[in-house]
Parts: structure tokens; sequence; C-alpha cells
């Protein structure tokens, strides 16, 4: 057992729900940087089952305040910082771009202040994005590959990637970004495209939907598993030195191969019957095509994804058909 003591800031995300289950594991006392909200339970259902174990602790605080993320890092003294605690929803970021770029990119660097000042022995992960690279300058991406960010939320992370960057050259800090390609689990958001494409299916294969509303069916990306992708979180904290790394399965597929292979989990057939395309859902700038190469993570940290393309869908749609099985009473 580690010893070691972690804060996580978005604890209550996907990422940061399947995080916290592999430090509990390792043996770490795990700190969640939560906020304040008003009926706390119905937003932190991804990390219930947590609440009751020892080593579990919740800490008020927000990626807004600095004094909130100070207090939080000199209180349990973590050697471990991850932060994923993000505005996380691109098209969102167009309606709120100053509150994105405070939360998504502003955000690192306070976590980075508290850990100089407080704490700085501790080590610091950043959850970067392959949003980061927006209009792609090579295919695949790589850690050397520029960037040219399509969004507000990419901007930001573009600028929590380079001052995570600077901290580490300018303070000898232990800081590392995770350039990470879209990865899905059950635990994903509904708004996210994956997860309202299976629970969408879900819903039409038990009667409750009739179809599918969705915008742009071309846009291809590197589709991952949320649970193997907190593992090469974690081991680029393990590592003797600070370093950058790509995670990514290395396959692409457009939204449309997505939905088909779902609808055919759901066991519907002729699935183009059910989608209907929305503008509403289409960008001011898309990124068009997302496929990462994860070779120095394979090499460097002997990280690679388990879960195949077909799989990840199979088990989204599987657990949304529990769900909505539930539903029939
Ligand atoms: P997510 O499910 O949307 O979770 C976001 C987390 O951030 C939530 O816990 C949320 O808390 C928290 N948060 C939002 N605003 C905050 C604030 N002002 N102060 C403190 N916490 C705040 O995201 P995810 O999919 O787990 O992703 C984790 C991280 O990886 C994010 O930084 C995301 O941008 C990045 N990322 C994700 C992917 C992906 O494909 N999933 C790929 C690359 C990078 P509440 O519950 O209070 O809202
Ligand atoms: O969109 C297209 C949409 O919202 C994927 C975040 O975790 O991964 C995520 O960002 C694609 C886009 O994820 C709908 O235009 C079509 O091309 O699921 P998404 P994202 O924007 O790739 C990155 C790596 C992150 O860092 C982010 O935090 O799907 N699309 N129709 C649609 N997308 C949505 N959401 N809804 C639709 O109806």
């Amino acid at each position: 057992m580690s010893g070691k003591t972690a804060m996580v800031t978005g604890i209550t995300g996907q990422d940061g729900s399947y995080l916290a289950e592999l430090l509990l594991d390792k043996g770490y006392e795990v700190y969640g940087l939560v906020r304040r909200v008003s009926q706390p339970t119905s937003g932190r259902s991804l990390i219930n089952h947590l609440l009751t174990h020892e080593k579990f602790h919740l800490v008020n605080g927000d990626l807004a305040d600095q004094n909130s993320i100070d207090n939080a890092v000199a209180q349990s003294q973590p050697d471990e910082f991850y932060n994923l605690g993000a505005m996380s929803f691109v098209p969102e970021s167009w309606r709120s771009p100053m509150m994105t770029a405070d939360i998504t990119g502003l955000g690192a660097l306070r976590c980075l202040e508290a850990i100089r000042k407080h704490a700085p022995h501790c080590r610091f992960y950043q959850a970067g994005s392959s949003e980061q690279y927006g209009k792609v300058r090579d295919v695949p991406q790589t850690e050397a590959t520029p960037f040219h960010p399509r969004s507000p939320y990419g901007c930001a992370k573009v600028f929590a990637f380079e001052i995570t960057r600077n901290y580490r050259e300018s303070y000898d800090m232990f800081a590392c970004t995770g350039i990470l390609f879209n990865h899905e689990s059950p635990r994903r958001g509904l708004e996210f495209v994956t997860r309202k494409v299976t629970m969408t299916a879900a819903r039409i294969a038990k009667g409750f939907d009739e179809c599918l509303w969705i915008g742009n069916v071309d846009a291809k990306r590197d589709w991952g598993f949320a649970g193997d992708y907190v593992k090469a979180m974690y081991l680029m904290l393990q590592q003797d030195e600070p370093d950058d790394f790509v995670v990514a399965t290395g396959e692409t597929h457009a939204v449309s191969e997505f939905v088909e292979l779902a609808f055919e989990a759901a066991g519907i057939d002729d699935w183009e019957r059910y989608v209907k395309i929305d503008q509403r859902f289409f960008r001011p700038a898309e990124v068009d095509l997302l496929v990462g190469d994860a070779s120095k993570a394979k090499e460097q940290l002997g990280w690679e994804p388990q879960v195949s393309f077909r799989d990840l869908v199979t088990m989204m749609v599987d657990h949304d058909l529990e769900l909505e099985k539930s539903k029939l009473g």
C-alpha cells in the first residue's frame, strides 16, 4: 500500500470517479475538491459509493477561487495533485467563454500556485486535451504537433498546457500534462455525443423515444475507455522525470460509425431511419479529425488501451439499456 496522499479536482466527473477508485485501490488517501452546491446528493452520483471509504475525503473549493485551493493544498499536503476539474463541454465554451477561460485555463494556474506556495514537493497532473490540436497540422497527432485550437475550450486548455510547462521549467516542479483524446464510459455526461447516442438508442429500443436529433456526423474522433485513460494519468506521476504524453487509441471513427454500432448493439436495424440532422448541434468552428499517436506513452509509461472501440460502444449501450429497462417497472 502506497501511504501517499492525492488531491483530485473534478472528482464528481467521469474521470475523477475512475481515478479516485484507482488511487484508493492503491492505498492512497484521496481528497476530492467539490464545489458547494445547494443539493449535494444529486450532482455526486458517480462518487456516492466512495463516500463511506475511510480514505476518501471531500474538501470544499472552486477552481475560480485561489483561497480555497490554497487552503485545500495547505491542509491536505498531497504528494500528487490531479487537476481534472474544468468546464469540459466544448459548445458551452462559446456561450460562456470568460468562465471557460477562468475555470479551464486559469484554474490550472491557481492549482500550480497553491502547490508552489504550500506543497512544493507535490507532483502535478494537468488534464490536457486533443482539442488543443483543433485544426490539425499532422495526422496522427503527437507531442510534437503544433496547437491550433478551434474553441474557447481548446484555447483555455492550451493556456493550461503552456503554464504547466512554464512552472516545470521556472520552478523545477514535477508538473506534467496528459494530452488525452476523447474517452468515454457509462459515466460520461449525457450531452457528449457518445452518451447521447447510446442513451437515445436504448430509449428507442425500449419505446421511450422515436428518433435521435444530432449534428455533424462526419466529424471523426479517437475514442477510448475512460477507465484505461486514468491509468495513464497515474503512471505519468510515477516517472523519474516530468513530461507530457499523448494518450489515445490510434484509431479514428466518424460519429456516424458510432451511431451505427450503437443502434446495432441496441438491437435496432435500419439505424438511418431514426437519425435526424439538427443544425443546432453544429459548431461555429469544428474539429474535423482527431487521431492520436500514443507511442511515447507506450514506450515510456508501458501504457496501452485495453478496451476496443466496439467493446466500448457495447459497454455503454448495455448500461443504458439496463437503465431504461429499470424504468419499465
Ligand atoms: P466532466 O465529467 O465534465 O467533469 C468535470 C469536473 O470538473 C466535474 O467534477 C465538475 O464539478 C468540475 N468542475 C467544473 N467547474 C469547476 C469549478 N469551477 N471548480 C471546481 N471543479 C469544477 O469531465 P471529464 O470527462 O471527467 O474530464 C476530466 C478532465 O479531462 C477535464 O478537465 C476535461 O476537460 C479533460 N478532458 C476530458 C476528455 C474526455 O474525453 N473525457 C478528453 C481530454 C481532456 P461539478 O460536478 O461540480 O460540475
Ligand atoms: O463531440 C459531434 C461534434 O461533444 C464530439 C470533451 O470531453 O473530448 C470532448 O470534446 C463530436 C464533435 O466531444 C453532436 O460536433 C455531432 O465533432 O462528444 P463531443 P468533443 O467536442 O470532442 C475532448 C477531447 C475534450 O477535451 C472535451 O472536454 O461529435 N457531434 N452531433 C455532436 N456532439 C455533441 N455533443 N452533440 C451532438 O448532438
